[in-house]
């Protein structure tokens, strides 16, 4: 027997009856027991084109049915149910999609287990947790409740014709250039990191004198614009920056008066609309004093001023940004808890940013 997990959508006709009909001959099916069927939500459609609003739900069954067969079983459920295949992803009386297969990992041509974008979308991880939150992805090996909190309630979409930036967040001190370098290195892609060592303003500023602040952030945002532009980054490539570029309104509302903040703030939604978004962010957290440690550590001249009370707002800044986060998933990790040394660590960030990134030609999210 294995247990496998099943999507349920429907967004025509009578949703409820279709639903409703799909699992009673589901259950119906001598080799398919149904253990568990989570609530029915009521969901955005994830579509290009106006669609009427989904209802969705995930079911957990136990069979001796191969993939294959349990495909073809969901198929003539499908049929039978009025399901009428136009282009992909038409509004449908009702869809079933296989989600999990024991731990099993399939990849043919009808076939692909885990289903590929299972883990950009909330409206399948919710139903899952609900069922089972510790449930390993197989793929991605994290519990689908790690995975449903990536994405802050949202649905993602991978598109191929953006280039695929992966931006590490964090306070100062935090770890994102080493960790940066690192996975630049084992994708084999370009780093774009932080030009923070030829800011002219940033010494002055960091020494106390507040009357330079402004100049100091229009240089750091003028340079970001240009290091981030939709021109200068390629379609499919992936580029893992060692910032996010929303971190500017952090810093601004740190350092600058309420006057100069006005003003900054118009100039960066002028600038913000030229910039690529992420679409993967990696946060990293650390106790404020243990970022002080590294900063004393590495030395930087301007830096060693730098209090821990600044960093706890920097935290706060951070934190409240990524609680309403809309703008693709974020892997938060501890950087106590990653330690860069160990291969291991490494090599599942890679194996999951792999999983979240769109690679040329390939066609779909690499779930491999
Ligand atoms: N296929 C590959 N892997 C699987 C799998 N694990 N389970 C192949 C089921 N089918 C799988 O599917 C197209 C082909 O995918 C099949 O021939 C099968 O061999 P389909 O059901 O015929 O067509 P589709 O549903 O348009 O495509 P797909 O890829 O299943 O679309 P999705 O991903 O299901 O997206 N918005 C909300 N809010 N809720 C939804 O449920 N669903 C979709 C459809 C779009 N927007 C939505 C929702
Ligand atoms: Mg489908």
């Amino acid at each position: 027997m294995t247990t496998a997990y099943i999507g349920l959508g429907s967004n025509l006709g009578n949703r409820e009856d279709y639903i409703n009909s799909a699992l009673k001959m589901l259950a119906e099916v001598s080799d398919i027991e149904v253990a568990r069927v989570s609530e029915l939500i009521k969901t955005a459609p994830l579509s290009q084109a106006e669609q009427p609003e989904y209802l969705n739900a995930v079911v957990e069954l136990r069979t001796t049915l191969s993939p294959e067969d349990l495909f073809e079983t969901l198929v003539n459920i499908e049929t039978a149910l009025g399901r009428i295949r136009q282009k992909k992803w038409s509004s449908r009386t009702i869809d079933l999609d296989i989600l999990l297969f024991g731990q099993e990992v399939i990849d043919s041509p009808r076939l692909t287990v885990p289903h590929p974008q299972m883990h950009l979308r909330s409206f399948v991880l919710k139903g899952l947790c609900r069922l089972n939150g510790d449930l390993p992805h197989p793929v991605i090996k994290e519990s689908v409740n790690e995975l449903a909190n990536r994405l802050g309630g949202c649905d993602f979409v991978p598109n191929p014709d953006l280039p695929q930036l992966v931006s590490i967040a964090g306070v100062i001190g935090v770890g994102k250039t080493t960790l940066a370098k690192k996975l630049s290195k084992r994708l084999g892609c370009q780093m774009l990191p932080e030009p923070y060592d030829t800011n002219p303003f940033m010494p002055d500023v960091y020494a106390g004198k507040k009357e330079l602040a402004l100049d100091s952030q229009l240089y750091f945002l003028t340079s970001r614009v240009e290091q981030l532009n939709h021109n200068t980054l390629k379609t499919g490539q992936i580029y893992i920056s060692d910032y996010i570029f929303d971190k500017e309104l952090i810093y601004s509302s740190q350092t600058l008066t309420p006057e100069q903040l006005t003003l900054y703030e118009k100039v960066y939604q002028l600038s913000n609309r030229k910039v690529t978004l992420p679409v993967l962010v990696i946060y990293l957290t650390d106790l404020p004093q243990n970022c002080l440690e590294r900063i004393h550590k590495r030395n930087r001249p301007y830096e060693q001023k730098i209090e821990q009370q600044f960093l706890e707002k920097l935290d706060a800044g951070y934190e409240q940004l990524f609680n309403n986060w809309k703008i693709c998933p974020v892997i938060r990790k501890q950087t106590s808890e990653l330690d860069y040394t160990d291969d291991a660590n490494i090599d599942h960030l890679i194996n999951q940013i792999k999983c979240y990134v769109m690679i040329a030609d390939s066609g779909h999210v690499l779930v491999k």
